[in-house]
């Protein structure tokens, strides 16, 4: 059994007012029976949502990590650090971290692995630009992706990660991917893996990110191979996410 997970990525959004709005709600709130729910506020709030979240079921989770521990790199935050916040979970390779910032593969893996060795639980995301849907290289793309990572890791290490499936059209562009889409490269990734270590697979936890709002979540969160979310605008909105943890079973 795959224990649900849903995140939400407030990228550079947010407020410390946010966070403790999060903090009520999810006090009172009545949610799935097992489901992990983290939210992933920019790093200056994370005190803040640290205190707001205390008693309640949210956990912490970062947006990116430095690769290193500490040193001469001006801006950036590492994950001993983060841990000090009781952050647990931390994103590697968004779509918007490859894009913006020229993050590649192997940056990618440095930061994933920087997070397995302070014990965060790192969620890798994977995806295809349209075009390189259009060009039919979707499946290619996408398990070239988690490949890299996956075979430079040690089976133990392979266990302890989530990967998030974001088709990079979907990102904040209203436009989903169908549950039949999302669940076709989710199955892809689950059966790529099985080829190598079955019972990895059979455990491995898959999220789907892309304009999962409170009305779309339930059927997509509803696929066999999707056990769960990566939420952007929507986890900006308290009683939306909080909709679409409720329709996580
Ligand atoms: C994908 C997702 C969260 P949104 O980036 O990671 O954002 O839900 O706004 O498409």
């Amino acid at each position: 059994m795959r224990t649900p997970l849903v995140a939400g990525n407030w990228k550079m959004n947010g407020s410390a007012t946010l966070a403790e709005a999060f903090g009520h709600a999810f006090t009172e709130a009545t949610l799935p029976e097992g489901l992990e729910v983290v939210i992933c506020p920019p790093f200056p709030y994370l005190e803040a949502a640290q205190r707001a979240f205390d008693g309640t079921p949210l956990h912490l989770g970062a947006q990116t990590l430095n690769p290193l521990h500490s040193g001469a790199h001006t801006g950036e935050v590492s994950g001993r650090m983060l841990g000090e916040f009781g952050v647990r979970y931390a994103l590697v390779g968004h779509s918007e971290r490859r894009q913006l910032y020229r993050e590649n593969d192997e940056q990618v893996f440095d930061r994933l692995l920087a997070a397995l060795s302070v014990g965060l639980t790192p969620a890798l995301c994977v995806g295809e630009t349209l075009s390189e849907r259009d060009a039919g290289h979707t499946m290619e793309v996408v398990l070239r992706q988690t490949g890299f990572v996956m075979s430079r890791l040690e089976p133990e290490q392979r266990q302890r990660i989530v990967i998030a499936y974001e088709p990079v059209w979907a990102i904040g562009t209203g436009r989903t991917a169908t549950p039949k889409q999302a669940q076709e490269v989710m199955a892809a990734i689950r059966e790529h893996q099985a080829r190598h270590d079955h019972e990895l697979a059979s455990g491995l936890r898959l999220l789907y990110g892309g304009s999962m709002n409170a009305d779309n979540a339930a059927e997509l969160l509803a696929q066999p191979d999707i056990d769960g979310g990566l939420v952007g605008g929507a986890s900006l909105k308290v009683d939306d996410f909080l909709a679409i943890c409720q329709s996580a079973s």
